[in-house]
């Protein structure tokens, strides 16, 4: 048996195999985290987004070190928009953000243009997982789940933005396929905090209703220690 890892977590500790864990961050790319990006044209400060930058790089290093299996995630259309419902298409231009027009990072949540990369500070290395998807669950209209199966996967921490959207469909998909999820909360991000916390509170609740919320600082002690 892999060794198991425990974290003190809410609603109570959280146990995990590190070879049976992934790293999964989320939507860290400039479209969510740099100025003139789709979430900052949503109307929305990147303030926070920013913030969680450094919690994110220090926990990948120790993922890295430790072996895990690292997945990012990247929010994004096909350049003749075919993969985006025409409603998110309505809702995105009523809204001033246009899925598809064109922005100070290039043409709006695109595949391929400045504001769907990856933030600079977090960028994947070779053998890391790199998912684009065209919702807000990795889940959705991607091959996560099959691959994440081949390879005995069965625990994932997530970090990434922004807590309540594309984190919590993440999270809210991964429960119904059978996983366990920790959500970190110093290393998730919403544009206004009273979305994070409440986002935050609903998985903690009712007895972990989905899951663990935890820390990096307990989660990279426990890898270092591994
Ligand atoms: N708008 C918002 O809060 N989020 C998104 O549109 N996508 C993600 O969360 N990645």
């Amino acid at each position: 048996m892999p060794q198991s890892l425990s974290i003190a977590a809410r609603p109570h500790a959280f146990t995990f195999h590190a070879a049976r864990t992934a790293l999964v961050i989320i939507d860290m790319q400039n479209d969510f985290c740099a100025p003139g990006g789709f979430g900052e044209r949503l109307g929305n400060d990147i303030a926070s987004t920013r913030a969680i930058i450094p919690a994110i790089r220090h926990l990948l290093q120790a993922a890295r070190e430790a072996n895990l299996l690292v997945i990012h995630t990247r929010e994004g259309h096909m350049p003749d928009l075919s993969d985006c419902p025409s409603s998110k298409l309505k809702r995105s231009r009523l809204q001033g953000a246009g899925i598809g027009d064109i922005g100070p990072l290039g043409r709006v949540l695109v595949r391929g243009e400045e504001g769907h990369a990856i933030v600079g500070e977090l960028q994947p290395q070779a053998g890391e997982w790199i998912i684009d998807k065209p919702g807000k669950g990795a889940f959705y209209a991607t091959d996560l789940d099959e691959k994440l199966r081949e390879k005995g996967i069965e625990t994932l921490v997530l970090t990434g933005v922004t807590t309540h959207v594309c984190v919590h469909s993440t999270l809210r998909e991964a429960n119904d396929r059978g996983y366990e999820c920790l959500v970190l909360e110093d290393a998730t991000a919403a544009f206004d905090a009273a979305d994070h916390q409440a986002a935050i509170r609903m998985i903690h609740q009712q007895g972990g209703i989905f899951g663990w919320v935890g820390d990096t600082q307990s989660l990279i002690a426990a890898l270092d220690e591994k």
